[in-house]
Parts: structure tokens; C-alpha cells; sequence
């Protein structure tokens, strides 16, 4: 299994919604402690993305951070990305495997225990699990499954399982405390943040 460190995961928002842009936030919230970043957007063209992704990219290499693409095979592969992560509606994960290779890493969000048990362990290598609060920041969020669905989800995964939904501080350290988490995925709790390299810190 590939072994990356997942735990403090940015996932980005939209650039536009990031309060230094793209770049700067990824860069200060890198300062404050982030180990892997996602690259996800919604409402972006291919040329777009490239675009954003370049320069973040070669900042991400020059620290040593992993970068992983969100839902876009094709990018991953362009750009020779660390990984990829899918949703369940998206790309499935034996197509996703065939086409970014042996190497690259594969995330999978499963939302419930079905879709944990489901997890074919011999193509993902780890798994995104949530929401487990509500979020405002993913429209189509499946309900989230609070602390007790957190337990229960996360104690059946057979790969290290990362937490993501309306993470901050305090609900950060209940999902750590739990002792299933390799890791917490965070969006606006850094991006939103005034100071982001201090709301990373926030959640080591
Ligand atoms: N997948 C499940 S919840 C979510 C994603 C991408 C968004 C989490 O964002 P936030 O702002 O940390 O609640």
C-alpha cells in the first residue's frame, strides 16, 4: 500500500472563495501544518484547472506535500498527480485504477457502512468518510452522520478512513480522539479562515 501521511488533508474550495486565493491559502495553510492537499473545484473548465493547478503543484513538490486530484482522471494522469480521489458517482474505482495506473494513489468517499463494506481494498488505498457534520461547502452532501455514524463507519474500514464535514477545532479533536481517524479533511475551516496557517495549526 502507498503510504502518504493524511493527517491534517486540505481539500480546497473554489478558488474564488479561498480569502488569499489559491496559492497563497494552500501555501500558508502548508506553514501551519497541512500533509496532503486535494485540488477539487465544481465550476471549472479542464483549461481552468490546469491553469490553477501548474503553479500549485509545483509548490506542493518543492515542500514535499502529496497533491491529489478530486474527480478528474484526465487531469490527474496530465499533470502526474500523487493521487486521485473519486466520490461514489463518480469515475468507478476499477476504471479509475486502470487508467491512473499501479502508482498513483486512490481515495473513495463512502457516505454509510453499505458503502464501506463495499470498498474493494485491492484498488483504493484510502477512504474519505462523511459528512460527519453538516457542511454548507458540498451542495449534493450526503446527510451527515455525526459522531455515532463516524464510529461505526470508521471502525469497519479496512484502509486508513480520514474524516471530512464541518470540521473546526473542537469537532476536529472529537473525531481524533475517537482513534479511527488517519487523518481530518478540511475546507472552509482553512480557506475562510483570516489567518489560515493558523487554523491548520488549530487542527494538528
Ligand atoms: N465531501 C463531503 S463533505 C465535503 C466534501 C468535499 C465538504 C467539507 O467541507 P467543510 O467546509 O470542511 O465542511
Amino acid at each position: 500500500m502507498k503510504k502518504i501521511n493524511y493527517h491534517l488533508y486540505l481539500v480546497t474550495d473554489e478558488s474564488e472563495k479561498c480569502r488569499y486565493g489559491l496559492l497563497d491559502t494552500v501555501k500558508r495553510a502548508v506553514q501551519g501544518g497541512v500533509t496532503v492537499v486535494q485540488y477539487r473545484t465544481v465550476n471549472k473548465d479542464y483549461a481552468t484547472q490546469l491553469a490553477e493547478i501548474l503553479p500549485l503543484q509545483a509548490y506542493l513538490k518543492e515542500v514535499g506535500v502529496p497533491l491529489i486530484i478530486n474527480n478528474n482522471v484526465e487531469l490527474a494522469v496530465a499533470i502526474g498527480a500523487d493521487g486521485l480521489h473519486v466520490g461514489q458517482g463518480d469515475t468507478p474505482v476499477a476504471e479509475a485504477r486502470r487508467r491512473i495506473g499501479p502508482d498513483m494513489i486512490l481515495g473513495l468517499s463512502v457516505t454509510n457502512a453499505e458503502e464501506m463494506a463495499a470498498v474493494d481494498t485491492s484498488l483504493v488505498d484510502y477512504v474519505g468518510c462523511g459528512p460527519v457534520f453538516p457542511t454548507n461547502t458540498k451542495k449534493d452532501a450526503a446527510k451527515d452522520v455525526g459522531m455515532e455514524g463516524w464510529n461505526a463507519i470508521a471502525s469497519a474500514s479496512p484502509l486508513p478512513v480520514v474524516a471530512i464535514g464541518g470540521l473546526d477545532k473542537e469537532r476536529t479533536a472529537a473525531v481524533r480522539a475517537t482513534g479511527y481517524a488517519a487523518g481530518v479533511a478540511i475546507v472552509s475551516y482553512i480557506c475562510a479562515a483570516e489567518d489560515p496557517e493558523q487554523a491548520a495549526r488549530d487542527l494538528l
